[in-house]
């Protein structure tokens, strides 16, 4: 069984969520207080040395990380859960999937550790991605072909970061008033009967 390395409402969340929906069973571990000297901070690096969640070991002990290839991974057996190969669909799921990761995930990891990056002057480190991860989601707005899901009728692996992120800033209220194509498209993440248990259990309900 595929085992998670994760912390209730953190990235793993998304992870959990795609894993869900599409039916693969896995065992949560919580290092909550990971990114602290601590025990999960050193059960964590063991597996990976970055020390983020969410960390998936494999049933054959490979370590897989990175939200994006977890999901390109799942769709390998799973491929119900993106457009199809070779549509113009496919390359724009491609194009956001990959754009989620290398533009808005790392506005969080800056705002979340903005000692790390700017030891003098991490409250304007904070404010500063806070403005601009705002304007990545107006853009990310623009891009919503359908509903209920960002390419229409049907949901795909994209999706599931949509409720997580929301949790975390600028939070629901400014989704409903600035994005609310992506807060319908959160809104119904969370409707999904099969998602109800894991998005308890991770506070996104
Ligand atoms: N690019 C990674 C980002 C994962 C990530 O940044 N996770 C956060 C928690 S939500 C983390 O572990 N942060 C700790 C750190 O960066 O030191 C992904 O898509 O999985």
């Amino acid at each position: 069984m595929i085992h998670v390395y994760g912390v209730p409402g953190y990235g793993s969340t998304i992870s959990e969520l795609m894993l869900t929906l599409t039916g693969v069973r896995y065992n949560f571990i919580n290092v909550d207080g990971f990114d602290k000297a601590g025990p999960n901070h050193d059960l964590l690096e063991k597996v990976n040395p970055l020390c983020q969640v969410p960390t998936l070991v494999l049933d054959d002990g490979e370590v897989m990380t990175e939200t994006a290839a977890i999901a390109l991974m799942l769709l390998d057996s799973h491929p119900e859960f993106a457009p199809a190969p070779g549509s113009p669909q496919r390359h724009r799921f491609l194009r956001l999937l990959v754009w989620m990761v290398a533009n808005v995930y790392p506005t969080f990891t800056y705002a979340d550790y903005p000692e790390r990056w700017a030891a003098g002057a991490p409250a304007q480190l904070r404010e500063s991605t806070a403005r601009y991860r705002e304007t990545l989601y107006r853009w990310l707005e623009e891009q919503v072909e359908g509903t209920p899901w960002m390419f229409g009728n049907d949901i795909s692996l994209l999706d599931c970061y949509l409720p997580v992120m929301r949790r975390w800033s600028p939070r629901e209220a400014w989704f409903a008033q600035h994005t609310p194509k992506l807060n319908a498209i959160a809104d119904a993440v969370c409707g999904l009967p099969e998602l109800q248990t894991v998005l308890r259990a991770n506070q996104i309900l």
